[in-house]
């Protein structure tokens, strides 16, 4: 093999998949299809999640791709019904200030047709809930380092995860019941942690309904240029 056919130092050959154009096209449709059913779903079936499932779509989740691939992030998996229950005393206690108080009334107007309240059983009838950290900086052996872009890509990944949840054949909801730090408490984590999303997940529960919602269209969310 000539000197040319060797990777640099450090590196080697990226695998392409060398999809026809055809595969490319209907791939692209097909995932699309299979997202476009996703919905985020508030009530939940106590049905266990198989084994495994959880680890593969952390696994997946953390394929993101991160500032200087310091993939700064860190995943709770609360199985434990002693565990899910502080979670849920403790997040509604911070809903009840925001749906009494916290929240403006235009927002409280924005969630109206999603029929939400400060109260959340799911936190306890889901068999999982996934507490997403973001790591703002490393501890190392020789003090802090710095990652790079922690929100950005603590975002890809998180979004990674919804994707790998949905595609499992689960659901989840994207939750936020701020402040989320009562979870870097209950679940004693470092102090170069802080809570990023809490996602209940598991099987949907038998009949539960969802808003009726539009997705913008193509030229409202793109253009060419
Ligand atoms: N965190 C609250 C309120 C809420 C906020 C937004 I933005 C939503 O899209 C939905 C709900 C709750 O979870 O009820």
């Amino acid at each position: 093999m000539s000197k040319t056919n060797q990777p640099k130092e450090g590196f080697k050959f990226f695998e392409s998949n060398n999809f026809s154009e055809d595969q490319v096209k209907d791939r692209s449709a097909e995932f699309f299809h299979e997202m476009n059913s996703r919905r985020s779903i508030r009530e939940f079936s106590p049905r266990e999640i198989p084994e495994g499932v959880l680890e593969n779509i952390v696994k997946t989740a953390s394929t993101a791709p991160s500032g200087a691939h310091k993939q700064p992030w860190f995943f709770a998996l609360i199985t434990s019904p002693e565990m899910k229950k502080k979670v849920r005393e403790a997040a509604e206690k911070e809903e009840y200030e925001n749906y009494h108080g916290r929240m403006s009334d235009d927002w409280l107007k924005d969630l109206e047709k999603f029929d939400t309240n400060w109260q959340k059983p799911f936190l306890e009838i889901a068999p999982a809930l996934i507490v997403v950290f973001k790591e703002t900086y490393e501890e190392t052996e020789s003090g802090k380092a710095k990652n790079y872009y922690v929100n950005e890509s603590v975002g890809i990944a998180a979004g990674m995860l919804i994707a790998a949840i949905h595609h499992a054949g689960l659901v989840t909801l994207t939750h936020t019941p701020s402040p989320l730090n009562f979870l870097a408490e209950l679940l004693n984590r470092p102090k170069n942690e802080k809570p990023f999303l809490l996602l209940p997940v598991g099987f949907p529960a038998d009949k539960t309904q969802v808003p009726v919602l539009k997705r913008k269209n193509f030229i409202q969310i793109a253009k060419y240029y």
